[in-house]
């Protein structure tokens, strides 16, 4: 083995190294030179076998070559892998991502965050409360007996030691008397319960109620604010229409009615042919209740409303059964 054998096989590998096209290849090439077999290898191991004035300079040349040869083919090997890499099938970095899947709200939150935002519009503030309730504020203080059909156990539900689930949302409004001074305008959403369940009731619905006080508040006031409520909620061409009604919390009483959305008067089965369709209960707040709150009945005067969120959304959307709302089918919910 010479200094020229010795260059001669180096530029031999360095071709072939460079040549090489795939990891495969590269790793038959490094077994080839420096395997345990290899040609470098070789004269390494061969060195003792040489004259000894050409010992060190064919020894250090060949470990030089080895060191070279491993580095060489090391750096090669990372350019293959990445060249595979970015020539992968199916891997094309110009595609746009996945689109994100958007969430909504459901359609409950929807109608009740849009009824708040009309009455918001005439001066209302959003006031809230507690879900579990003491007898007082959902009751008592809304001047409603104690042998009030909707007191029964079978109407109501009741926790020990004189707790129970809001049946309403009227008690946010006796809190809110109780606690600031007239005039007032506020409404009061959020969930109820009460015991019951079937086609048209769920143990759980939602409420808003409204609340007015002020000195001068009257009856056409009240007529005023949710005919402009019914028609921002199902059109302006919606006529509506006021009955006399009985609750213990106002007097006088009244029932607020939408032409029917479907037959538009004419009659039909959804409003039972008489054309109109009930949507909220109101009335001036009773004396007993202003006196409840420690407001003075001689000086203030106010009216008061609540309704179904479930009721409206369904009359809004025709939707026939109100289980719907809490079944979570997405064919059902997408639709909002
Ligand atoms: C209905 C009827 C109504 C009220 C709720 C109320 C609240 C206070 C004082 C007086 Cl603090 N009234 N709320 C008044 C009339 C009717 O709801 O049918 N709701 C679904």
């Amino acid at each position: 083995m010479t200094e020229r054998e010795l260059e001669e096989l180096r530029g031999r590998a360095l071709e072939e190294i460079e040549a090489v096209q795939d990891v495969k290849a590269l790793d038959w090439l490094r077994i080839k030179y420096l395997g345990k077999k290899g040609l470098v290898t070789a004269i390494v191991k061969n060195i003792k076998d040489l004259p000894p004035d050409l010992r060190p300079v064919i020894g250090r040349r060949a470990n030089e070559l080895k060191r070279e040869l491993e580095e060489l083919i090391f750096r090669k090997r990372e350019d293959l892998l990445r060249a595979a890499e970015d020539e992968a099938p199916g891997l094309d970095l110009t595609l746009p991502g996945r689109p994100y899947e958007l969430g909504k709200l459901h359609p409950i939150t929807q109608i009740l965050r849009e009824i708040c935002a009309i009455f918001e519009r005439l001066g209302f503030s959003i006031a809230r409360g507690p879900e579990i309730e003491l007898d007082y504020y959902n009751f008592e203080a809304l001047n409603i007996p104690p042998d009030h059909p909707a007191r029964d156990m079978q109407d109501t539900f009741y926790f020990p030691e004189g707790f129970l689930l809001r049946t309403h949302t009227s008690p946010i409004q006796i809190r809110t008397m109780l606690t600031r001074k007239p005039p007032l305008r506020i409404i009061a959403p959020g969930k109820v319960y009460r015991c019951d369940s079937d086609v048209r009731h769920t143990p759980m619905f939602h409420q808003i109620e409204g609340l007015m006080v002020d000195r001068s508040v009257s009856f056409s006031d009240l007529k005023g604010v949710l005919t402009y409520f019914a028609k921002e909620v199902f059109g302006t061409e919606t006529r509506v229409r006021f009955r006399p009604s009985y609750f213990p919390f106002t007097e006088p009483s009244a029932e607020m009615d939408i032409e029917c959305v479907i037959c538009r008067g004419a009659g039909c089965r959804l409003c039972g042919d008489t054309g109109w369709l009930e949507i909220l209960g109101a009335g001036m707040v009773h004396p007993n209740v202003f006196k409840a709150v420690g407001y003075d009945t001689e000086k203030w005067q106010g009216f008061a409303f609540g309704l179904g969120i479930e009721r409206i959304a369904m009359l809004k959307y025709g939707i026939d059964d109100i289980r719907l709302f809490y079944e979570n089918h997405l064919k059902f919910l997408e639709q909002f």
